[in-house]
């Protein structure tokens, strides 16, 4: 579990309402540690790879049609929790209060940010998100102090 990474991205509705920062914020709170961190109007062809899975969905043209904002996207890591599983429930389930979701997102189709659903999706969000020169080198073991 050590040194688990995911990719987090804020989605354009997260970004127009300002929430890139509050976002952020929540993760290193928590004592997760970005790695890498990126600006970037993704265009439909990166979103497609990124939503392949939901290819067949009603929904999927909406989706992954670029949008006018550009959506941030970042990837952190931890070295003691689970970067992929605790930040906040998937979809179909009503995120609580407390959860990011929860406590920002209007309804499914505006749920400001998106995250990894398995340690296997997480590593290959990240390949397609970010060349390996974009990530930091960092390890638990260089923030021992703060986490022993
Ligand atoms: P997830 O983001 O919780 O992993 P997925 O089922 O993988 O949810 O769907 C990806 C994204 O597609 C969701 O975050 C949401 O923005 C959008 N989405 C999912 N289901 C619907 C829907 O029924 N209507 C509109 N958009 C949807
Ligand atoms: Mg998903």
């Amino acid at each position: 579990m050590a040194d688990e990474q995911t990719f987090i991205a804020i989605k354009p509705d997260g970004v127009q309402r300002g929430l890139v920062g509050p976002i952020i914020s929540r993760f290193e709170n928590r004592g997760f540690k970005l790695v890498a961190l990126k600006l970037t109007s993704p265009g439909q062809e990166l979103l497609e790879k990124h939503y392949a899975d939901l290819a067949t969905k009603p929904f999927f043209k909406g989706l992954v049609s670029s949008a006018p904002s550009a959506p941030w996207s970042g990837r952190v890591r931890t070295p003691s929790r689970p970067a992929v599983s605790s930040w906040v429930l998937p979809t179909p389930l009503t995120p609580p209060p407390g959860t990011i979701r929860g406590d920002y997102a209007i309804e499914v189709g505006r749920n400001v940010c998106h995250g990894s659903d398995s340690v296997e999706n997480a590593k290959k969000e990240i390949a397609l998100w970010f060349t390996p020169s974009e990530v930091l080198k960092w390890t638990s073991a260089q923030a021992k102090w703060v986490y022993e």
